[in-house]
C-alpha cells in the first residue's frame, strides 16, 4: 500500500514508518519539522543523537535497499501544499502523527496554548478537507490519546470510544413517556491539559466527516509509550530513535529511567498516586500495522481503538524502578492540576483480539536502562529535567531538593 506518514519525523512516526517499510509498503514521510524547532527553543535535546530526516533516510536505504520519500511541508499551515501532495501520490492509508503532543509544553504560557491548538486543530481540519477536496478514498489512521477520557475515577472499565447510554423517553413537552431510549455517544471527554482538548477537538471533526463525507478513519486512544528502539532503528546507530527527557516532552517512565541512570532522584509528582495507560514502542508500531490491516468500512462511524497494554500508578513505576537499580525516588510538588489518586480500568480487547502479544514493563526495563539511558548517559543536561510548566499560577516547579550536578 502507498502510506503517508503525517510525523514521520517524530518519535512515534519515525519507528512506524520503517515498520510500514520494512513490511513492504511504500512509504512517505511528511514532516515541518517542528518538534526539532521546538528542542531548540527549549534548550533540550534528544538523549539518543538523531540523525537529520535526510541522513535518516539516507541509512535506510543503505541497510535494506528500501526507499522512503520525505515531504517538509506544514499540514496546518500549507493547506494547498497538502493538497497538491495528495493528489499527486494518492496514498491509500495516511497515517496521522503531525500535532503538538505535549501536555506541559501546551500549558506553559498563552504563546504555547495557542500554537497546540492552532497547529493541531488546523492539522487535522486540514487533512480532513483536502481528502474530502481531492477525492482521495485513503483511511485515515489517527493517534488520538487516552487523556480524551480525563483521569478522574470512572468506577466502570472505560469502553473503546463510545459509551451505550439509556436515557428517559420524553415527548414534546418534557412529559415522561416511560420508555426508555437507547442511545450510543462518544465517552465523555475530561481534558486534562490544553493538548489533550485538541485530541476531544480531533474527534468531533472525525465524527462529522465520517458521518456527512463518509470518511474511513481509524482513531487510536493512546496510552503513554515507553521504550525506545524498536527492530527497525536498531538496525544502524544511524538511525536510532529521538528520547525525550526534558521537564516538557519527557514522558514519565522514560523519564524515570533516565533519571535512574544517570542518579537524579525520580520526580515522582505529588503523591504518585496517578494511574496512567502504557504501550511499549514496539507494541505501538505493531498497533499501527494492525489498524492499517483493518479499516472500517466506508459510511461506518469512526472506529475508535484503545491503544495500550497495561496500566500502572506512577509512585508504584518510581518504586519498581528503584528496586531493578539503586535509584532513590523523592516526592516532589505537582506542577500539573490532577486527581491526586486514580483508579483506571479501561478495555483494550481490540488490539488483543487482532493477535497483539504485549511486550510487558517486567520484560522490557531492564534492558532500556542499560541500553538506551545508560548508553547515552554522557549527552544529558540535567538542567532540563525539572518540570517547571505550571497549570496554574501559585503552583511550583517540579523540582527534587537534592540534585546532582552532572551526571
Ligand atoms: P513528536 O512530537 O515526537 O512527533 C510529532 C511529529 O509531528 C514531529 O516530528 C513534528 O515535527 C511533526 N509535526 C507537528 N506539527 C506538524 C505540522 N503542522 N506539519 C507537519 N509536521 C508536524 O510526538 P510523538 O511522541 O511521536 O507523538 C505522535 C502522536 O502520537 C501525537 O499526535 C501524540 O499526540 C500521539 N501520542 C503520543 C504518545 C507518547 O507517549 N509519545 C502517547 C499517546 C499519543
Ligand atoms: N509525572 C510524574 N513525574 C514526572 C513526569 C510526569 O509524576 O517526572 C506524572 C504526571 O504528573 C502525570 C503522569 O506522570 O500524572 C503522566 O505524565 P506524562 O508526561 O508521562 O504523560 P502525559 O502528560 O499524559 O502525556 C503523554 C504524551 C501525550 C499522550 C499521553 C497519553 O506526552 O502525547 O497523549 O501521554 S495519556 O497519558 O494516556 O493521555
Amino acid at each position: 500500500m502507498r502510506i503517508l506518514v503525517l510525523g514521520g519525523d517524530g518519535f512515534c512516526g519515525w519507528p512506524a514508518a520503517l515498520h510500514l517499510s520494512q513490511l513492504g509498503h511504500d512509504v512517505d514521510i511528511v514532516d515541518n519539522l517542528s518538534r526539532r524547532r521546538i528542542d531548540a527553543e527549549l534548550g533540550a535535546d534528544s538523549l539518543t543523537p538523531i540523525r537529520t530526516p535526510e541522513e535518516r533516510i539516507a541509512a535506510w536505504q543503505e541497510v535494506t535497499g528500501k526507499t522512503i520519500g520525505f515531504h517538509p511541508t506544514d499540514i496546518a499551515q500549507d493547506y494547498d501544499g497538502l493538497v497538491a501532495l495528495l493528489a499527486r501520490t494518492r496514498p491509500d492509508v495516511i497515517v496521522h502523527f503531525a500535532e503538538q503532543r505535549a501536555a506541559p509544553y501546551s500549558m506553559k504560557s498563552p504563546v504555547q496554548k495557542r500554537y497546540t491548538i492552532d497547529n493541531n486543530v488546523n492539522a487535522t481540519h486540514n487533512v480532513l478537507a483536502a481528502l474530502v477536496e481531492t477525492g482521495v478514498d485513503a483511511h485515515l489512521v489517527h493517534l488520538g490519546t487516552m487523556g480524551v477520557y480525563g483521569y478522574g475515577t470512572a468506577g466502570m472499565r472505560i469502553p473503546e470510544g463510545y459509551l451505550d447510554v439509556k436515557v428517559d423517553g420524553e415527548d414534546a413537552d418534557g412529559t415522561p413517556t416511560g420508555e426508555l431510549i437507547d442511545q450510543t455517544i462518544l465517552y465523555p471527554t475530561n481534558p486534562g491539559s490544553i493538548y489533550h482538548m485538541t485530541k476531544v477537538l480531533d474527534q468531533h471533526l472525525f465524527a462529522f466527516y465520517a458521518k456527512n463525507d463518509k470518511l474511513r478513519i481509524t482513531d487510536l486512544h493512546q496510552g503513554i509509550i515507553w521504550g525506545t528502539n524498536t527492530a527497525e532503528t536498531q538496525l544502524d546507530e544511524r538511525l536510532v530513535n529521538r528520547f525525550d527527557y526534558d521537564g516538557d516532552y519527557g514522558t514519565v517512565l522514560n523519564r524515570f529511567l533516565m533519571q535512574a541512570a544517570v542518579g537524579y532522584p525520580l520526580t515522582v509528582h505529588g503523591t504518585g498516586g496517578q494511574t496512567r495507560a502504557f504501550i511499549h514502542i514496539t507494541d505501538m508500531v505493531r498497533c499501527i500495522a494492525l489498524a492499517i490491516e483493518n479499516p472500517p468500512a466506508g459510511g461506518e462511524r469512526v472506529k475508535i481503538i484503545n491503544q495500550l497494554t497495561e496500566t500502572h500508578r506512577v509512585r508504584d513505576l518510581a518504586q519498581l524502578i528503584c528496586e531493578i537499580t539503586d535509584a532513590q525516588m523523592e516526592l516532589v510538588p505537582n506542577p500539573r492540576q490532577e486527581s491526586a489518586e486514580n483508579d483506571l480500568f479501561a478495555s483494550n480487547d481490540t488490539f488483543l483480539d487482532l493477535g497483539l502479544e504485549p511486550t510487558t514493563l517486567s520484560e522490557g526495563l531492564l534492558a532500556e536502562v542499560e541500553e538506551t539511558a545508560r548508553r547515552y548517559a554522557d549527552r544529558a543536561d540535567l538542567t532540563k529535567i525539572p518540570a517547571s510548566s505550571l497549570w496554574t499560577k501559585n503552583q511550583e516547579v517540579g523540582a527534587p531538593s537534592r540534585v546532582p550536578e552532572t551526571a
